[in-house]
C-alpha cells in the first residue's frame, strides 16, 4: 500500500508542476510523466518502461512509433506538408482511393479530429434528409443513444448527458432524440414517432461509457430498421474502429455497412491528427464547393500517414490479433476474478475491455488501483469511477498478454 504513495521524482514533478501553472485544467491525468514509445512500451522521464494499457484511447493500435508510419510521415513532411484545399496535391487523390476501397464505400470527406469527423457527419445527414429525403428545412431530428461520447463541441456536447461535459456550455443545438443504448424497440418508437427522422448516431460500443458492448444482433437491427425508415446508419467508429475490436470496423461483427462511417485516432496510427467521414454517392453528393471544408483536412501528411497506418494493420493482421488476444486477455481476467473479489465484471471485444472494480463510481478505488498498475509497469485509466479500461497496442504479443495479467493479478492483490 506504501508505495503507491510514494513521492514523484523531481523529475516528473518540475513536468507536471509546468502543465499545471501554464495549461488549463481541463485533464487530471495519472502523475506519470512520458518521453519514449516503443510498440506497447513507453518510459517515463527516469527510464522507467511501463505496458501502455490504454493506447492514447486507442490511437496507437500500430504501436506507438511505428517505423513504417513514422517514415511516411517524415518523408511527406520534407517534401510538402499543407497546400490548402485551394489547390490540388498529389497525396490526396491516391490516399481517397485507398480508402474508401479499404473500407467499400464511393467517397471520403476528410477531416483532422474525431469531433471534426462526428460534426461532419452530422451536417452531411441534415442535409441529406433536406435535399435527398425531403424533410422541411430545419425540422431534421438524428437520433443519439444515452450515455454516448462523440466528442466535445457544442453541438455534440448538445447531446450529450454527461453533466460535467454540458454544464455552463449551453445553449444547445437542437435536433436530436436520445433514446437508451442497445434498446431496439425504443429505436423503433423513435423512428416511427417523427417523418422527420435524418439518421442514427451509435458507436457499435460505448467505449467512454465504460466499453458498454451491446446485445448481439443489436446493430444488424438497427441497420435493418434505419432501412425501413429511410433514416441514415452512421456509425462512430473513432474508437471501436481500425481492428482495435477484433475486426476491421466493430460493425463487421455482425456484418453491417454503415451509411456514414466516421473514423479518427488509429487511422493515422497516433502520430498525427486524421479522422475521415466515408459515404456512398448518395448521400456524399450533397456536400458541394464551400460548403464544408478544413484548411488541414485531407493534407500531403495527413494522406501518406493514413495510408501507412492502414497498411501497417493489413499487413500485420492487426484485427486477427486483436481477436485471438482478446479472448486470451479475458479469459486470464476472468481467472484473476475468480480469485480475486475487486473484479466484479470483465467485458469487451478484441483489445477493447474494461474491468468493472467492486466498488461505487464515487470511490478512489480504481485510481488507486491504477496507481499499482503504474508502479509495476503498466498504465491504464479509469473510466466513470469504477471501471478501468485495458486497451494496449493490436501488437501486443500472447507472451506479453501473460505478463500483462500477472501485473494486473499483483496489484489487485494489494488490495484484496
Ligand atoms: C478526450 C473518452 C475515449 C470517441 C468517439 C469521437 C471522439 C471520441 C467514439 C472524439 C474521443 C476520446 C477523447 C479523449 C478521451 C477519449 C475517450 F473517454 F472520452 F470517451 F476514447 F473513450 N467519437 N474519445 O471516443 O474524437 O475529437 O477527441 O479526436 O480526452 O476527450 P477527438
Amino acid at each position: 500500500m506504501e508505495q503507491s504513495h510514494q513521492a514523484l521524482s523531481s523529475k516528473s514533478e518540475a513536468f507536471i508542476e509546468k502543465e499545471n501553472k501554464y495549461g488549463a485544467h481541463n485533464y487530471h491525468p495519472l502523475p506519470v510523466v512520458l518521453e519514449k514509445g516503443e510498440g506497447v512500451y513507453v518510459w517515463d522521464v527516469n527510464g522507467k518502461k511501463y505496458f501502455d494499457f490504454l493506447s492514447a484511447y486507442s490511437a496507437v493500435n500500430q504501436g506507438h512509433c511505428h517505423p513504417k508510419i513514422v517514415d511516411a510521415m517524415v518523408k511527406q513532411a520534407q517534401t510538402l506538408t499543407l497546400t490548402s484545399r485551394a489547390f490540388y496535391n498529389d497525396q490526396l487523390g491516391p490516399y481517397e482511393e485507398f480508402v474508401t476501397k479499404y473500407f467499400g464505400f464511393d467517397k471520403v470527406l476528410p477531416m483532422n479530429t474525431g469531433a471534426e469527423a462526428v460534426e461532419t457527419a452530422l451536417k452531411l445527414c441534415r442535409k441529406w434528409a433536406y435535399e435527398v429525403k425531403g424533410i422541411p428545412e430545419n425540422q431534421a431530428q438524428i437520433i443519439v443513444c444515452e450515455n454516448n461520447f462523440h466528442g466535445r463541441t457544442t453541438t455534440i456536447i448538445s447531446f450529450s448527458n454527461d453533466e460535467n461535459a454540458r454544464k455552463s456550455f449551453g445553449p444547445f443545438t437542437a435536433g436530436f432524440i436520445k433514446i437508451p443504448y442497445d434498446d431496439i424497440e425504443a429505436l423503433e418508437n423513435a423512428l416511427k414517432s417523427s417523418k422527420n427522422i435524418a439518421g442514427f448516431l451509435v458507436e457499435p460500443i460505448q467505449g467512454e461509457a465504460g466499453v458498454y458492448v451491446p446485445a448481439d444482433g443489436y446493430l444488424a437491427k438497427a441497420k435493418s430498421l434505419c432501412e425501413q425508415y429511410n433514416a441514415l446508419f452512421i456509425a462512430d467508429e473513432v474508437q471501436t474502429g481500425i481492428a482495435r475490436t477484433g475486426k476491421l470496423l466493430a460493425v463487421h461483427h455482425e456484418n453491417v455497412q454503415p451509411d456514414i462511417l466516421i473514423l479518427g485516432k488509429a487511422i493515422s496510427g497516433g502520430v498525427y491528427p486524421v479522422s475521415a467521414v466515408l459515404a456512398n454517392d448518395a448521400i456524399m453528393n450533397v456536400i458541394k464547393p464551400g460548403q464544408h471544408g478544413s484548411t488541414f483536412g485531407g493534407n500531403p501528411v495527413a494522406g501518406a500517414v493514413a495510408i501507412a497506418a492502414l497498411e501497417v494493420v493489413r499487413d500485420e493482421n492487426l484485427a486477427e490479433n486483436a481477436a485471438h488476444l482478446g479472448v486470451v486477455l479475458r479469459t486470464g481476467l476472468n481467472e484473476i476474478a475468480s480469485r480475486n473479489s475487486l473484479i466484479t465484471l470483465v467485458r469487451g471485444k478484441g483489445l477493447l475491455n474494461a474491468i468493472v472494480i467492486d466498488c461505487d463510481e464515487n470511490s478512489d478505488l480504481a485510481w488507486d488501483i491504477c496507481m499499482k498498475f503504474s508502479e509495476y509497469g503498466l498504465l491504464a485509466k479509469p473510466t466513470h469511477g469504477n471501471k478501468i479500461r485495458l486497451a494496449p497496442p493490436l501488437v501486443i504479443t500472447q507472451t506479453q498478454i501473460h505478463e500483462c495479467l500477472a501485473i494486473i493479478e499483483r496489484a489487485l492483490n494489494d488490495f484484496r
